[in-house]
Order: C-alpha cells, then structure tokens, then sequence
C-alpha cells in the first residue's frame, strides 16, 4: 500500500466543518489553485517583501508579514493599524490579485456571505518555532464582513477562543489548502497559532503561509 498516493488523494476531497456559530471550515477548497496562488505570492513578495513587524510594546513579532489590496495591515511603536502605502517601499501595496479575489469572494459564498468585498490581504509567514499570539481583529472599520483565511503550506494548530481573553480555547489542525471563514459572532473571538512544528511542505518546503482577506476601510 501507498499511504502517500491514498492520502493525497483522499485529502483532494472538499468538505466543511462548522466550528461554531458564524466560523465554518472549507478543507481543501483551494488546493486545485495552490501553484497559481504560490507563484502569485512570489510576486507581491518582490514587490512588498516579508517583513517582521514590531508591536507597540516594543517586540519583533516571529511571524513574518506582506499585505496586498489597497489597504495592508501595519504595527509599530504607534501601534497597529491599516495603511495604504507600504511603510517599507514608500509604495502603494500591490493590487489585490483577481484570482485573490475571486477565491475570497467564492469561499465567503460557500460559507454564506454573498456579498464580501475585501480590500485587504494580510499574508502571514510562519517559519518552525514561530507563533501569533492570542489576540483579536479589531483594527478594520465594518465588523459586520467576515474574515476569510486561507492555510497553505505546513500544518499550524489553530487557538480559537471566545469573546472573552479567558475563555476556553480549542485547537484546530489548519493543513496545506483549507479555507476558514470568519463572521457573524465568531468574528470579534480570540485567535492564535501555536508555535509552528518542524515540518516540510513538498511545494512550500518549511513554512506555513496564511492569507487574510478583510474588509478593512
Ligand atoms: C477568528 N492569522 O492575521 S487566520 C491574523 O493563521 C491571524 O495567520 C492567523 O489571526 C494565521 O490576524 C489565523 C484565521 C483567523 C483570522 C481572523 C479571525 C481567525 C479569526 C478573526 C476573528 C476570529
Ligand atoms: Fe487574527
């Protein structure tokens, strides 16, 4: 028996989970897409590279960060906030790639969300030992639009809490091509990524990518 021919295989198949009111996952929804979203990646890459931003306290974040869109997310000692140019380049950031587009607007769609126009991508780099800590997203203007995220690359196990910091939190194995969608009253819930384990991805080698596509203005 081939475990790696029947697990790539079986692991083609899309489904959905709904993790709670409002949060549904999509595994698998853009993994027929993953070489065309990669080598678009590659591109906004070069133009706005990955960057490790600082928080207002002071501390480098582990998780690298690139934006697309006309807004992309930004944090300094000012603190966080989203930004139309590029703080690194002086530039606007790229142009939200049609096939982005067409992927968010289609997942927000299987998740219930008709009419989701996001204006911001958010690309987050993990690299093994790196981690998001606990937190909200509260910097964009209309709560009301989803989040819809986008795992490519190594496994990350997902911390989804509660409204509340010290609510209970579950852990959720996000994998190469699984699609989340974020609204209604899971949008304001407490999130995180777990330090990320050595592993190797046969197109992305040793690192998760996780795209955000957000109504942020
Ligand atoms: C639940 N990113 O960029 S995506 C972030 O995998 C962020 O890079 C994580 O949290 C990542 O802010 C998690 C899943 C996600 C994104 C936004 C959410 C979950 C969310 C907003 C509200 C609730
Ligand atoms: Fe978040």
């Amino acid at each position: 028996m081939n475990f790696s021919l029947f697990d790539d295989h079986a692991s083609d198949t899309v489904w959905t989970e709904d993790l709670c009111p409002g949060a549904v996952v999509l595994r698998n929804f853009i993994k027929p897409k993953s070489e065309e979203i990669l080598a678009t990646l590659e591109r906004i890459a070069a133009a706005a590279p990955f960057r490790q931003m600082t928080t207002p306290g002071g501390y480098q974040m582990s998780v690298a960060m690139t934006c697309c869109g006309d807004l992309g997310w930004v944090s300094d000692r000012r603190g966080y906030r989203y930004d139309g140019y590029d703080p690194e380049t002086g530039l606007r950031w790229p142009a939200l790639p049609a096939l982005f587009l067409t992927l968010a607007q289609q997942a927000a769609a299987a998740a219930g969300y008709a009419d989701f126009i996001p204006d911001s991508c958010l690309i987050n780099r993990y690299l093994p030992g790196t981690k998001l800590s606990l937190h909200q997203d509260k910097d964009e203007c209309d709560y009301a639009a989803p989040i819809v995220s986008v795992s490519l690359g190594i496994p990350a196990s997902f911390l989804f809490g509660g409204p509340r910091r010290q609510d209970r939190v579950r852990r959720i194995l996000l994998t190469h091509g699984d699609v989340v969608v974020w609204g209604g009253p899971a949008r304001l819930y407490y999130h995180g990524i777990a330090v990320i384990k050595s592993d190797a991805h046969p197109l992305l080698g040793p690192q998760r990518i996780n795209l955000t596509f957000r109504k942020a203005g």
